[in-house]
């Protein structure tokens, strides 16, 4: 089978999660071709299966902006005639699906049936999607996928109350790969950064606001009052200045190293004891994935997805958005005692283990053929 995969090509989750399901497709004997408008992060060595095309936005004069997903369509046209791509895979209703949509009505005109399906990460649906900017693309994009899935049930339940949708949704999680993110000896690692053996918090993300920066410092704050603690943030952002300049007017920023980003996060999980997700929206929480799979429990919020990942008084704590000072309890609660703390470890590593690239990878390849089956004369 020929894939074409259309993602956002940064460190974002939804683009990691594309890229990881290609290359996971790829070792398993499919052709796949990313087609974005940058490499993607992850992309980084050659393999035999996969075919890396880029879209490409010539200058227009008369145009302000270049019209990205005109140019997307186009390009998804050329790879789908000349791969030819059997199937494509879109990350996102807006523009990916609007442009596969476009792709698709162009190539029945050149008596070529192409089907696509879309993955729901959240942005799109859960703060982009519902303005009205943008909704009834959305909307129609998401109807008109010939197979449609979100990465949690809470998107996916998200999904059906914010929109008018008349497709199934399929829920398939996204995964995690322990040849990658498992638990690694650094323990030069730890002793650089914890010299007198203080515990490790860390934080991982695109510090955007949704991400609520500012909890983590304040939580960190209350923690460290008890107990000899480190912060590593992970990432950058918008929000990240305004994270350093609370952290010094906390007087905690001799405590806290800002690392920007990080390529291999999984060496500073290895070294992490505590994981703090305290995001406003999000529809599964990737990142709490990668350290559970590195048996760093978590201290989450309840938003969105988080509680399909981390399980309360489990894998770690899940607390309402904004509570600060129930996350500080229940850090410190876990930090202080040894035998919950390696409880919890195992039980978020095992966790982690039900969304092993293993268990998830045939689900998107059964959704692939069923799409494929249905679609026989679906133009
Ligand atoms: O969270 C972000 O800022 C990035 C965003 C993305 O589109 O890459 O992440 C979304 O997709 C991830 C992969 O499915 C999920 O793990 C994140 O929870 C989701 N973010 C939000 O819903 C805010």
């Amino acid at each position: 089978m020929n894939i074409g995969i259309v993602c956002y090509p940064t460190f974002g989750g939804s683009g990691v999660v594309a890229t990881e399901l290609g290359k996971a497709l790829a070792d398993k004997g499919y052709q796949v071709h990313f087609i974005t408008y940058k490499q993607p992060a992850r992309l980084d060595s050659f393999h035999q299966n996969i075919f890396y095309h880029e879209v490409r936005l010539s200058d227009y004069p008369l145009f302000e902006y270049a019209p990205y997903e005109t140019a997307l369509a186009s390009k998804l046209v050329d790879v789908a005639l000349n791969a030819p791509l059997d199937i494509i895979h879109v990350h996102y209703a807006i523009p990916h699906a609007s442009a596969a949509f476009m792709a698709q009505q162009i190539l029945k005109t050149q008596g070529k049936v192409l089907p696509f399906v879309t993955t729901l990460h959240g942005t799109d649906i859960t703060l982009v999607g519902k303005d009205p900017t943008y909704e009834p693309v959305v909307t129609f994009s998401i109807n008109q996928s010939n197979g449609v899935t979100a990465v949690s049930e809470s998107l996916k339940n998200d999904t059906l109350k914010l929109f008018k949708i008349q497709q199934e949704i399929e829920v398939i999680p996204n995964f995690i790969d322990f040849k990658r993110f498992s638990k690694i000896n650094k323990s030069h690692f730890k002793k650089a950064i914890a010299p007198n053996d203080e515990k490790i918090l860390v934080h991982t993300s695109n510090f955007r606001k949704v991400k609520r920066i500012e909890d983590v410092i304040q939580t960190f704050k209350l923690i460290r009052k008890e107990l000899p603690v480190k912060l590593l943030m992970i990432g950058d952002g918008p929000e990240r200045q305004s994270a350093e300049v609370l952290s010094r007017q906390l007087k905690v920023a001799e405590d806290i190293r800002f690392l920007g980003k990080q390529e291999a996060i999984e060496e500073l999980l290895a070294v992490s004891d505590l994981f703090l997700m305290p995001s406003e929206s999000e529809s599964f929480g990737l990142a709490a994935l990668e350290a559970m799979a590195c048996e760093v429990p978590v201290i989450s919020s309840d938003a969105g997805g988080i509680p399909e990942v981390n399980i309360d008084n489990k894998t770690g704590f899940v607390l309402p958005v904004g509570d600060v000072k129930g996350m500080a309890k229940r850090a410190i609660e876990l930090l202080s005692d040894s035998g919950m703390l390696s409880d919890f470890r195992e039980n978020a590593y095992q966790q982690a283990r039900k969304f092993s690239l293993q268990k998830i990878l045939p689900q998107y390849e059964r959704f692939y053929r069923k799409i494929l089956k249905n679609c026989k004369d679906c133009n």
